[in-house]
């Protein structure tokens, strides 16, 4: 199949992927506008994708998809108002190309059966194609078509299973691939309810993947039930948690984790952003937000210095959840979603600029 037919079944226009009437119309037709003008929407998109492969910009891949997600959700919502918020900060280093489709129900084809498959195909593609259905299996095809022209992609959750589903590709490409994970969780649960590739479970699910557990770097832990000593004893990896970050400041983390990546020969990395690294304070629009984290700047910082020793191929911010309202949180001064959404595309425009 040609790589335009697999985006034009995979994908739809930007902000299609949550598959919805009414709710986040406005902010549709805002993005939406702002890309295609007052054209037909579907056709100007298709015809926007031929631009993927002659076209110089980093890519932004929506992923509109919490079907992994666990205890409060609403991360689908993330792509549509963090693309608002880029364009609202004339942010424009990116080429958007679009949304998964994610039908609300599906994680990964290995968890259907082939009657559900053919059903769900029926329903989604123009003719009898044996393309994937779930949201992280169409990540997983989506990436690796788009990796075939080197593209380095920006992806939005979600939440964060979706990285169980974009990251496959780029390790299988890049057998050396360092992963700089932020995240106040260590999402390293071997299953959840007997899910392998949830929220919670999918830092575990990618590394037997990687060359070695030293090329993953976790930072800005903080909520856990077990302390740093049991994760980096089981799983021989690093992490660095956000007291360490807050004692020893973020220049100190990150040259720590170049030297970590360094001594692993490590020359690519991907980032991995769930946005409740971030304090709560900054950042309370996300599923579980927590105290105590990093302050936007000590993360941009880190983003910065490390990216500046290593080539960043790809990378995912997940977890902003734009729609919750955390009652009692201590953040009523600052109105919420927009201060998570501030933070989000400052973050997003980090790991744009760790591309070039
Ligand atoms: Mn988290």
């Amino acid at each position: 199949m040609k790589e335009l037919d697999i985006f034009k079944n995979l994908l739809c226009p930007p902000g299609d992927g949550v598959f919805t009437v009414e709710t986040g119309k406005e902010k549709k037709s805002f993005v939406q506008n702002s890309l295609y003008g007052s054209n037909d929407i579907q056709s100007s998109w298709e015809k926007s994708l031929e631009q993927i492969q002659d076209g110089t910009k980093h890519l932004l891949l929506g992923v509109p998809s919490d079907n992994g997600g666990g205890i409060v959700r609403g991360a689908n919502w993330g792509p549509l108002f963090i693309r608002e918020s880029l364009i609202k900060s004339k942010i424009s280093s990116y080429f958007d190309i679009g949304d998964i489709r994610v039908v609300p129900h599906l994680l990964h084809d290995s968890y259907l059966n082939q009657e559900t498959i053919s059903k769900i195909r029926k329903a989604l593609f123009r003719e009898d194609l044996k393309l994937p259905v779930s949201a992280l299996s169409i990540c997983e095809m989506v990436i690796e078509t788009l990796l075939n022209s080197n593209k380095k992609i920006l992806s939005l959750g979600g939440d964060h299973s979706v990285s169980a589903g974009l990251l496959p590709p780029f390790i299988k490409k890049n057998p050396d691939l360092g992963i700089l994970h932020f995240d106040a969780h260590t999402d390293l649960l071997e299953e959840r309810l007997g899910i392998d590739k949830c929220f919670a479970t999918w830092a575990a699910n990618i590394l037997p993947h990687l060359k070695s557990p030293q090329h993953l770097a976790q930072v800005g832990i903080r909520r856990s039930g077990k302390e740093k000593a049991y994760w980096e004893e089981k799983y021989k990896i690093s992490q660095y948690w956000a007291e360490e970050t807050r004692i020893n400041g973020p220049e100190k983390i990150a040259d720590q984790i170049i030297s970590q990546f360094n001594s692993q020969g490590v020359t690519k990395i991907y980032i991995s952003f769930d946005i409740d690294a971030i304090d709560s304070e900054y950042a309370s629009a996300t599923g579980t937000p927590e105290e105590g984290g990093l302050r936007p700047h000590e993360a941009s910082l880190i983003i910065d210095r490390v990216a500046s020793q290593f080539e960043t191929i790809g990378a995912d911010l997940v977890e902003v959840a734009p729609f919750i309202n955390h009652y009692g949180s201590k953040t009523k001064s600052s109105p919420e979603p927009e201060t998570t959404l501030d933070v989000a595309s400052l973050i997003a425009s980090k790991l744009l600029e760790a591309f070039d």
